[in-house]
């Protein structure tokens, strides 16, 4: 496929770059070294030698430091062969345990410079009422009395009483709570009246070059696969709808949501323009079912799964460093590989 030669040129030539990169950081970073070398051998030697993902989080999987002096924008992680691609397993269902209506999905953008001059501006983004299903669209929704609900996908329906609670108590904010879930509420979850864009997947995805990556995915519960993802680049997503400075300077972070605000991850803006990081709108040639993150879910190869939010509904710049799903339960922020 031509976009994969493409990507495979740029690949090597990203590389050799890294190379010297990595050689002048050793230098400088002398103290790294030890943990660097194992994740320098994992980018560069490839497929061939593949590190055992309990050895990369034991090691240096929390420290922020060689993640950043290794990684940078430049540094590639390997990429595989399509016939080497699996079917990815479905992991984390928070968030999605409803199926989104498709017509009603927006994402809403916040901090993006000079927005209310779009013609998607909104005074409100946080007003957006997505709309659900209990059934994924591509199912059957007929009259189906055989189905037994205690077998039910998890995509069909929240438990009643979480819905319930959600409808009644908004705490005056006018919308259904957020956090509804074990790690409870996000610091980061936006307050009423934030302005911003309501963007449609059509204003964005026709403008932007698609990509397709073969990556390795990695859990932290210590499973890895090989998947392919289809998409647009998040740094050329983040080109078209770049941030408003913040004093005189990009933000530092990007914070990420669900609709519903159950789930969230915050990542460093620099991870989000790796040209590895993806906005991935299909897995294996199709497109993303509600589990795996329909419409939109990100995917970079930088971190572990868990900082690979699937349905997401806002990306907002901030300087203030985000909140984080897995983070309040007690894993590491940075989630470097
Ligand atoms: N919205 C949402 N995104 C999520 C999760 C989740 O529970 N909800 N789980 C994360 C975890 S821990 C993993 S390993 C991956 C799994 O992605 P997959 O189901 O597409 O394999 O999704 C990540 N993104
Ligand atoms: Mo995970």
């Amino acid at each position: 496929m031509a976009v994969n030669e493409t990507e495979n040129a740029a690949d090597a030539e990203v590389l050799a770059a890294s190379r010297r990169r990595t050689r002048r950081a050793f230098v400088g970073f002398g103290l790294a070294a030890a943990g660097a070398y194992g994740v320098r051998s994992y980018l560069q030697d490839g497929p061939q030698q593949q590190m055992i993902p309990g050895l990369l989080h034991d090691g240096y999987g929390a420290n922020a430091a060689v993640s950043r002096t290794v990684f940078r924008e430049h540094a590639l992680a390997p990429t595989y062969p399509a016939s080497r691609a699996e079917a990815l397993r479905v992991n984390g269902v928070v968030g999605l345990k409803r199926a989104l209506k498709p017509d009603s999905y927006r994402l809403q953008m916040v901090g993006v410079k000079d927005a209310p001059a779009h013609p998607r501006y909104v005074p409100d983004v946080t007003a957006w009422e997505y709309a659900y299903t209990d059934l994924p669209p591509d199912e059957d929704q007929g009259h189906d009395t055989k189905t037994d609900p205690s077998k039910a996908s998890s995509t069909k329906m929240a438990p009643e009483g979480m819905q319930a609670k959600a409808e009644q108590d908004d705490n005056g904010t006018g919308r259904a709570p957020r956090g509804q879930e074990e790690a409870g509420e996000s610091d980061s979850t936006l307050s009423r009246n934030t302005p911003g864009l309501l963007l449609q997947l059509e204003d964005f995805l026709p403008k932007l070059p698609r990509h397709e990556l073969v990556l390795q995915f990695k859990c932290i519960e210590g499973w890895s696969q090989v998947a392919q993802f289809g998409g647009v680049r998040m740094a050329d997503f983040l080109d078209l709808y770049p941030p408003e400075p913040i004093e005189g300077r990009d933000p530092k972070y990007v914070y990420l949501e669900t609709p519903d605000g159950d789930y969230y991850v915050g990542y460093d803006l620099h991870v989000l323009r790796h040209p590895q990081t993806l906005l991935v709108t299909e897995l294996a040639g199709k497109p993303l079912t509600q589990e795996h993150g329909a419409p939109l879910r990100l995917y970079t190869p930088l971190k572990y799964g868990y900082k690979q939010i699937k349905r997401i509904g806002l990306i907002a710049y901030t300087n203030d460093k985000p909140d984080d799903y897995w983070a309040r339960l007690g894993y590491d922020w940075y989630a470097g590989l």
